[in-house]
């Protein structure tokens, strides 16, 4: 009832519309639309209320929220079906697994706030820090290979970069396989965790946590993460980012699910990589070895040569990268 009384409201934006009116589209008491109206002058909607005229909505610019991210996501007809919406959460990764595992449902977006667990690859910990970032999984079942799953990184790396680019004037790379850069520091990142048995994949969660309006760091990142406000000086509704990388990544998963096109998504890892053409170390494990990486493979996997010259394949899983020079 919320979302429809929202969307109301957005229709008769500047305008007046009377308890009665809502109440006859809705077919609910005025008493339970007052009540709605009450939560979401609280949620930070500016609505006013005038007696005999009814409610009028002035401003809702900023507001996150399950229904504004529905009904955003629902306007520009997108793939997702259902948005599970956070103050805060441990991981949405986590919960994403846990609807993966104990539902059939698919294309569902997992948002928070706040992650107080966060998470990166091999262990590693993603700060996801109140009002600031996007803090979002997706729970697909492709009908793939578990070999495949990598894709989805770099279909999701493709989006982020194409739609971070779509608002800001910045120039965005890629840090093979899974982070994003800017100016040589880290914007967002990809964790993609897959469910399967031999041959089938039972779902996939594809994380994404880009940091959008984030002003400062701790000091154990602030050397190596940065964020869009900090490398633009713009402020963005942090909605709009999701639309777009969501809208993005649609458009290249349905591409490669549908037809298998891969194409497109790797010609943007390519292009945008900050990884190609450079020395880099690659961290397995126990073992770390220097190497020259030249080139990605049809499915995105790193080639590198080594000093010998004897040339060989990198897959996403159990790897670091590290420049020899430096973070990148
Ligand atoms: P990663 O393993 O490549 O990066 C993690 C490393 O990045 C950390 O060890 C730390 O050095 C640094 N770091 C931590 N937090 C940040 C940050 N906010 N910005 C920049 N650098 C940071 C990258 O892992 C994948 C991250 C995915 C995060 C999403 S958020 C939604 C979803 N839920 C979840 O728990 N994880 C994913």
């Amino acid at each position: 009832m919320k979302e429809k009384i929202i969307s109301i409201l957005k229709e008769h934006k500047n305008k007046f519309v009377s308890g009665e009116e809502i109440s006859n589209l809705l077919g609910v008491s005025r008493t339970s639309i007052w009540k709605v109206l009450k939560q979401l002058k609280a949620s930070g909607y500016n609505i006013e209320s005038a007696p005999k005229k009814g409610y009028k909505l002035l401003d809702d610019k900023n507001i996150y929220s399950k229904e504004e991210i529905t009904l955003l996501l629902k306007s520009k007809g997108s793939n997702v079906e259902e948005v599970f919406y956070f103050d805060s959460i441990n991981s949405t990764n986590e919960y994403a697994k846990e609807i993966g595992r104990n539902s059939n449902m698919e294309n569902v977006l997992v948002i928070s706030d706040i992650q107080t667990d966060g998470k990166g690859r091999l262990g590693r910990k993603w700060l996801s820090s109140e009002s600031s970032g996007v803090w979002m999984s997706l729970l697909l079942k492709p009908n793939l290979n578990p070999t495949d799953a990598s894709k989805i990184t770099q279909i999701a790396s493709a989006a982020i970069v194409t739609a971070i680019e779509e608002f800001y004037n910045l120039n965005v790379g890629i840090k093979w396989p899974n982070d994003i850069i800017i100016n040589g520091k880290k914007i967002a990142g990809v964790l993609t965790e897959m469910n399967s048995e031999l041959g089938e994949i039972n779902f996939i969660v594809v994380g994404i946590g880009i940091n959008v309006n984030t002003k400062s760091f701790p000091e154990e990142i602030s050397d190596i993460a940065s964020s869009l406000f900090l490398e633009s000086g713009l402020e963005i509704d942090r909605k709009k980012i999701i639309e777009k990388v969501i809208y993005y990544f649609y458009k290249f998963y349905n591409e490669y699910i549908k037809n298998k096109e891969f194409n497109e998504v790797l010609d943007i890892n390519k292009k945008k990589s900050v990884t190609l053409n450079r020395d880099v170390f690659i961290i397995r494990r126990n073992e770390t070895f220097e190497a020259y990486a030249y080139d990605l493979n049809r499915d995105g996997e790193l080639m590198v040569r080594d000093k010998d010259g004897k040339e060989s394949v990198v897959f996403y899983g159990e790897v670091s990268i590290r420049g020899v020079a430096g973070y990148l």
